[in-house]
C-alpha cells in the first residue's frame, strides 16, 4: 500500500466516522421523541379501555348479583321433585280439573255467544206480526253513478265507491222512527263513521210497500245524512194498501 491508498483510507474512515455522528443524531433524537410521546398516546387508550372496562365492570356487577353471573346460567336444570304417591294422585285429580274445567269454560262462553246474538234478534221489533222477520240477515244494494250502497235492514248502512275502496258505514241499525201510527214506515241508522268536520254518518230509510224487497234510491240530502227508499212486501198491510189506493180507489203504488 502506498502513501496514497493510506491516505485515501484515512480520509474515508473520518468522512465514515462523520456520517455515523450524523446518522446517529436523527435516530437519537427519533428515540428520545419516541419515549416522550409514547406515554401520551398510549394512556389515553389505556384511560379509555380501562375506564370502559370499570364502567362495564361496575354495570354488571350492579345489574347482576354476585351469584347471579352470565357463566352460572348454564348450571344443569334441577332434577324433577318426586313426589309420594298420595301427593302425586292428587296433583294429577287437579290437573285433569282444571282440563276440564277450562273445556266447560269454553263452551259456555260459545252459548253466551250464541244466546246474545238469538237474544238481539228477539229485541228487536220486527213489525206487529213480525212480518219484517224475514229481512233479517238480509241485505240490498243500490248503485248510483259514484257508489254502491248497502242496505242490511237492523243490522248496518254503508256505502262504497265504485272505483273500488274500502267500505264508509252510514249507521248502526238504532230504531223504527216513523211518526205513530205508522212507526214501521221509516228505520233510522246511526252513528255511522264520523265526517269530516261534521256529525257521524246517519240513515233514515223510507219504507213502503212494494212487490219486491228492493231499495230504489240514496239521496245524501246534507253532508253525512243519508236517505234511502226502500220498498218491501212487509210493509203492505192493509192501511198501506187503503193509503195507496187513494180516492180514486185505483191503487197508486201495486
Ligand atoms: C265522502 C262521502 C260523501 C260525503 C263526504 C263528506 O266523500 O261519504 O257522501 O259527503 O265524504 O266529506
Amino acid at each position: 500500500m502506498d502513501d496514497s491508498q493510506r491516505n485515501n483510507i484515512v480520509s474515508t474512515r473520518i468522512f465514515l466516522s462523520t456520517k455515523r455522528h450524523e446518522f446517529k443524531f436523527p435516530v437519537t433524537l427519533f428515540l428520545i421523541l419516541l419515549l416522550l410521546h409514547l406515554p401520551f398516546q398510549v394512556e389515553p387508550v389505556n384511560e379509555h379501555g380501562d375506564e370502559q372496562h370499570d364502567v362495564d365492570q361496575e354495570d354488571e356487577e350492579g345489574e347482576y348479583p354476585a351469584d347471579d353471573l352470565p357463566e352460572e346460567t348454564h348450571t344443569e336444570p334441577p332434577p324433577p321433585v318426586e313426589y309420594d304417591p298420595e301427593t302425586q294422585q292428587l296433583i294429577t285429580s287437579a290437573n285433569a280439573a282444571r282440563n276440564d274445567f277450562s273445556v266447560a269454560d269454553r263452551e259456555l262462553r260459545e252459548i253466551e255467544t250464541q244466546l246474545n246474538a238469538v237474544r238481539a234478534t228477539v229485541e228487536k221489533d220486527l213489525g206487529a206480526e213480525e212480518e219484517y222477520a224475514a229481512l233479517v240477515g238480509e241485505c240490498f244494494n243500490y248503485e248510483d253513478r259514484e257508489y254502491i250502497y248497502k242496505l242490511c235492514p237492523f243490522d248496518r248502512t254503508s256505502q262504497q265507491p265504485r272505483a273500488g275502496g274500502s267500505e264508509t258505514r252510514l249507521g248502526n241499525w238504532e230504531a223504527w222512527k216513523g211518526a205513530p201510527p205508522n212507526i214501521y214506515s221509516k228505520m233510522m241508522f246511526s252513528n255511522g263513521s264520523g265526517c269530516w268536520n261534521g256529525p257521524q254518518r246517519s240513515a233514515l230509510i223510507h219504507v213502503e210497500c212494494g212487490l219486491e224487497n228492493k231499495v230504489t234510491g240514496v239521496s245524501e240530502p246534507n253532508r253525512c245524512e243519508y236517505e234511502f227508499k226502500f220498498e218491501t212486501p212487509a210493509a203492505c198491510t192493509v192501511e198501506a194498501i187503503e193509503r195507496s189506493e187513494g180516492p180514486s180507489g185505483k191503487h197508486d203504488e201495486l
